[in-house]
Parts: structure tokens; sequence; C-alpha cells
């Protein structure tokens, strides 16, 4: 099963009440326009017919006001949560040079959403019903040394380590759980709207995807969101972003659907750089090609100063140098 989200769809109801309002515009006639502005600058001339125009006019004019209104809020997807900016970059983002050094294996039964290192040790959060879980993961061998699952009606997704707490998302159970990160006892839940995605967090606040271009950066003790950027390069707004890695001042992104892996600047949501790994997974595993989905899950080590990445069913994770460099 793949996840879907509805920004496209959000975006193609947008572009038709666009075209219906500018359609009704064109409704006022050139003798509307011209009363309008006839009217306004010789309010004493005014005579029966003139009235009547112009209560036409106004009744269509206050027929418009809530549809620019509701285009304006609906644009995002996300009600009311205007992300600071969605304006496009001057220049195209810079082309990571990265090299793999290393390999791992990885459980190619978990469909990866989220990945995390916390004080050395590696944590993930697998995806679909039935099969959705929070484990402590040996990196060594692959195998979950300590795990939970998740009841079939959840579908996990990104995870993050906060003050000796993990969070995890639910796709579009609206359900963030929080666990003890040492016993993974379930300590509470958060409800928040719309869908989960991937998490990280800069030592203070939660951030979190949605499936669109939106970051949202939460309060850890009450998950409210405090603000939201909108992620940017030189085309405009970056859709679909997924799993994420705040490290040493910015943050790492997936792209769902992609191989390649952006780097954010996290003030203004602007992609600085871009790392292609187009060919990574028929280079190293090209006999589970069938079965491995999309690049998702970055953890970054930093007792250690190393990145990792994996995907969805993949069975390597890597270690990749490059990407962390300021
Ligand atoms: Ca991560």
């Amino acid at each position: 099963m793949e996840k879907r989200n509805n920004t496209h769809q959000t975006k193609r109801c947008t572009d038709n009440r666009i075209e219906k309002n500018a359609n009704y515009l064109t409704i006022l006639s050139f003798k509307e326009v011209t009363t309008l502005f006839s009217v306004s600058f010789a309010t004493h001339n005014l005579n029966v017919s003139k009235l009547n125009l112009m209560k036409k006019i106004i009744n269509k004019i206050a027929f418009l006001i809530p549809f620019f209104a509701f285009v304006a809020c609906g644009t995002t997807g996300v009600k009311n949560d205007a992300p600071s900016n969605n304006t496009p970059t001057a220049n195209e983002p810079a082309q990571i040079q990265y090299t793999i050094t290393n390999q791992y294996p990885h459980d190619t039964s978990t469909y990866t959403e989220g990945l995390e290192f916390n004080n050395g040790k590696l944590y993930e959060s697998g995806g679909q019903y039935g099969n959705s879980k929070l484990a402590l993961v040996d990196l060594a061998t692959g195998k979950s040394v300590q795990k939970t699952p998740l009841d079939k009606k959840y579908f996990g997704e990104g995870i993050t380590i906060l003050n000796n707490k993990i969070y995890q998302l639910t796709w579009k159970e609206k359900t963030c759980f929080v666990y003890d990160a040492k016993t993974f006892a379930k300590l509470k839940e958060f409800s928040y709207d719309g869908e989960g995605w991937g998490m990280t967090n800069n030592g203070k606040q939660l951030i979190n995807s949605d499936g669109s271009n939106n970051l949202y950066f939460r309060d850890p003790e009450t998950f409210k969101v405090l603000s939201i950027i909108g992620v940017s390069d030189n085309n405009g707004p970056v859709g679909n972003v997924n799993e994420l890695e705040y490290i040493n001042g910015y943050i790492l992104a997936n792209i769902w659907q992609s191989d390649v892996i952006i780097k954010i600047d996290p003030e203004s949501g602007k992609v600085i750089a871009k790392a292609d790994f187009s060919g990574t997974k028929e280079k190293y595993f090209p006999e589970s090609l069938d079965k491995a989905e999309v690049l998702n899950g970055i953890a970054y080590d930093s007792t250690t100063k190393r990145l990792f990445i994996t995907g969805k069913y993949w069975p390597k994770i890597f270690e990749v140098k490059g990407l962390t460099d300021k």
C-alpha cells in the first residue's frame, strides 16, 4: 500500500475556484463599470436606474468577497495556517557530492517512516496498517532489540526523541504517541489536524511534515503549532516533504516518490542544496528492486558524527559522508 495525499487535488480545486471567480468578474458589464465610476465621482447625479444598477453591482461584489477569502486561506491545504513564505529561491540548489562509506543490514519487513539516533542508539518507526511499530534497532545486525507494535488501526509515521521522550506520528489517525525513550511505555497521546508524515526536532521544538511543502514547529509539551515554514526552491514550493533530520542548524528531508534528499534552511524554508541518490538501489541491491520502495529515512548519530540513510523495505542502511557539512 502506498500512501497518498490530496495536495494536488486541493490545488486543482483552488485553480477551479479562481477560474470561476474570474468568469464571474467578467459578468460586470462595461455599463456597470462606468456607472460605478460615475457614481463614485458624482454622487449628486443619481437617478433611480443608476441606483438599481449600483445595488446590482454591490450584490455581485458582496458575493465575490467570501470566494476570495476562501481562496486566500485555502491554497496551502491547511486551515488558516499559512507558511511564512512560498516564494521561489533566486538560485538553483547546489548539488551535494556525497560518498557512501559503509553499509549495514536493514530489516526488509520494515516500511521505514522514521529513523533517528539518540545517545548512540538507532530508533525506527515502521508504517502500514497491521505492521506499524516503534523499534530500537541494532545497527550491526539490523534486528530489533526492543519494539512495540501499533494497533492495526494506526499507520506509524515519523519519530523524534526529545527530553527522553519518543514522539511518533500516525499518517491519517491524527494521533501522536509519546513514549518513555527507555522503556517504550506510552506516556500520552496528542491529537492534531491533517496528516502526519516526517518528524525531527531542533532541541527545543518538534518539527513535522504533512505531505505538503509545510514544516510545522511545535511545542513538545502541548504539541501546539508555534510556527510554519513553506519549503521552496527555484521552481517554487517543494511538496511531498517526508522524513526529516535536523543537523547543525539545517534540516535534511526526503521527498516522497523521489531519490533526492534536500537540505533546508529552517529559518527561511529555502532549499539550499540537494543530493541525488538515483541508482543507489540498482548498484547496491539489484536483487531486491521488486520489493524495495522509495528512499526514506535519515538519521544522524551526533555521538560519532555519522549520517545514515535507508528506504522502505530496503535491505541496507548506508552510512554517507558529504551531507552534514555546513
Ligand atoms: Ca530522521
